[in-house]
């Protein structure tokens, strides 16, 4: 098992194997150059104002993090509707679920001097466990090139089929791999593998974003509704809109009268 780094190549089924398997991969060539560019730039103003505020033990004392990434920059929902992307997740989550939505976006930016972020699964947020069922995968984009030195994303391959949560104690410096990778790749890591953020021995930053993805019957991380706005949410396309959870599960969950469709926002169109 590893974690192998895979070129999109219109064959997602070779990618979501990969995930299947290790429980996470990097893929390449999902994006172009100037959209990472353009997230990067709408970004740091952001990271600079609020940066700080979630400064904890849990999220580090030299990382800068930021929540509602649509809100701070629309070219992010280049990154949050991304076509390639989508095709490697709909292998995934679409097994457990009639459509799937945004959990969280949050900007992750790792100062040098920054230590190991505890390991931890995504998925705890979530009260319940049903083996073989995956609830959520997570999507880490470099913004920067990700490197051992500068804290690129610690994975503990084949965690996703631990039984016991307790199994993370016994985990030995070299079941744990690092997600080193150039900017503008993507590390897809299931919410049920064991995963951290890397310390930075470096001189240098390493800024990532990280989007969720949930299965459509589940309550998303972050209540969407009232973290974006509806005037960003209306700029963006049908496919994001739908992501940030402006449509039903299936004909009965989260019922909207105005709805002929399963999409929120359809009357306004
Ligand atoms: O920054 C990273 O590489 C991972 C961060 C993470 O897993 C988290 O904060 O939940």
């Amino acid at each position: 098992m590893s974690l192998e780094t895979i070129r999109y190549s219109n064959n997602p089924g070779d990618i979501s194997q990969s995930i299947a398997l290790s429980g996470a991969a990097i893929v390449l060539d999902l994006v172009e150059a100037t959209v990472i560019d353009t997230v990067k730039e709408e970004l740091r103003p952001h990271f600079d104002q609020f940066g700080s505020a979630q400064r904890n033990e849990f999220n580090g004392h030299h990382t800068q993090r930021i929540s509602k990434i649509l809100e701070r920059s629309l070219e992010s929902a280049s990154l949050i509707g991304n076509r390639k992307l989508l095709s490697i997740i709909d292998q995934v989550l679409l097994p457990f679920c009639i459509n799937y939505q945004i959990g969280s976006t949050t900007g992750i930016e790792i100062y040098p001097g920054e230590s190991e972020q505890t390991l931890h699964t995504d998925d705890s947020i979530y009260p319940l466990s049903l083996p073989g069922m995956e609830l959520q995968l997570s999507v880490m984009w470099a913004l920067d090139d990700f490197t051992e030195e500068n804290g690129a994303t610690r994975i503990v391959l084949g965690s996703h089929r631990w039984h016991e949560p307790q199994m993370v104690n016994k985990v030995q410096s070299e079941d744990i791999v690092q997600a080193v990778m150039p900017k503008g790749a993507a590390l897809i890591y299931l919410g049920s593998v064991w995963h951290g953020g890397g310390a930075n021995r470096s001189n240098h930053l390493r800024m990532g974003v990280v989007n969720t993805y949930s299965l459509g019957w589940l309550r998303q991380e972050v209540n969407q509704y009232l973290t974006v706005s509806e005037e960003t949410v209306m700029k963006c396309s049908e496919t994001v809109q739908r992501l940030m959870g402006y449509q039903g599960h299936g004909q009965y969950l989260g019922r909207y009268e105005n709805d002929p469709d399963g999409y929120w926002l359809g009357k306004h169109q």
